[in-house]
């Protein structure tokens, strides 16, 4: 019977159990041991100390018992992990990109999202992506956890037993925003999954702009505000037609005006002029993620952000 979030809760769960209990059998044993020798071998009852003599038996039992639970813990801790690293064929391919700060999920029929929706019972086989520094995948829920390692590929899977929404967090320290790198994996029936699927565009977000459901999409907004608060990289209000303050690759200062091919140069070639203030090599490309047409929507929408005041 698996009553897991994932097949290997129990798994994980067992090695788990079993290390916690070797250990707390030792902290108690050699606890209790230490409270009595010092209470038993102290200076007042043993004025004169006794030389010990080495003792074989003793010596053979304390090698071989710990070899023994150490292959314990070691064959729980084995078949725990080796189904982690073996995916069943026919498995979901899911490729997850993380970044600093936010994780996108792409499908193979063109299909992105921020949270990770998946189908219940099904093998999904996730192909872990990091266009900048090194972050980790984890779901607590399923005991799962890999690096997502820049120009290294590396994969995980899993396959979900439970319905419901489960945190996804990252488990390596990348930056600032570290903590706020969070997403969810739902985890819906497969009818529902195939629909949701085979839906082009999520329509509920109609109230927002294509310019910024782009910019959120990308992470964009983890460190641009809209608001005209400084979080990593400067605000997207006011942005647009702004005089700008900025280092040159050279080191040169000058000032510039905000136009659509500073914005272009912004999202492609970020560290080509840096404003005043911020720091170089926080941004990389994004050249593969977002196409001119996207620029102009995300020009739109900043335009948008000065009429609004
Ligand atoms: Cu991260």
């Amino acid at each position: 019977m698996n009553t897991g979030a994932s097949t290997f809760t129990q798994g994980v769960d067992m090695a788990f159990i079993v290390i916690l209990s070797i250990s707390v059998l030792f902290l108690v044993g050699i606890t209790t041991a230490m409270i009595w020798f010092v209470i038993k071998y102290n200076r007042k009852r043993n004025p004169k100390p006794k030389d010990v003599k080495d003792n074989t038996r003793l010596e053979v039992i304390w090698t071989v018992i710990p070899t023994l639970l150490v292959l314990v813990m070691f064959y729980f801790g084995w078949i725990g992990y080796t189904p982690m690293r073996n995916v069943p064929n026919g498995a979901l391919e899911v490729k997850a990109t993380g970044r600093m700060w936010s994780w996108q999920f792409d499908y193979q029929n063109g299909k992105q999202s921020n949270i990770l929706v998946v189908p219940l019972g099904k093998p999904v086989k996730l192909e872990l992506y990091s266009p900048d520094v090194l972050h980790s995948l984890y779901i607590p829920a399923f005991r799962i956890k890999e690096d997502v390692v820049p120009g290294l590929s590396n994969y995980m899977w899993f396959q979900a037993e439970r319905e419901g929404e489960f945190d996804i967090l990252c488990a390596e320290y990348c930056g600032v925003q570290h903590s706020y790198m969070l997403s969810k994996v739902k985890v819906v029936p497969e009818e529902d999954f195939l629909e949701w699927f085979n839906t082009k565009e999520v329509v509920a977000d109609t109230l927002e702009s294509l310019g910024l459901q782009i910019l959120k999409k990308n992470g964009c907004v983890a460190c641009h505000s809209q608001d005209g608060s400084k979080i990593v990289g400067p605000t997207f209000k006011g942005l647009f037609g702004s005089q700008r303050k900025v280092t040159d690759s050279q080191g040169n200062e000058k000032t510039i005006t905000a136009d659509e091919s500073y914005i272009e140069r912004s999202i492609y070639d970020p560290n080509s002029e840096i404003v005043e203030g911020y720091s170089k090599n926080l941004m990389v490309s994004y050249k593969e993620q977002i196409t001119p047409d996207e620029i102009k929507e995300i020009v739109n929408y900043l335009k948008s952000l000065n009429e609004k005041k």
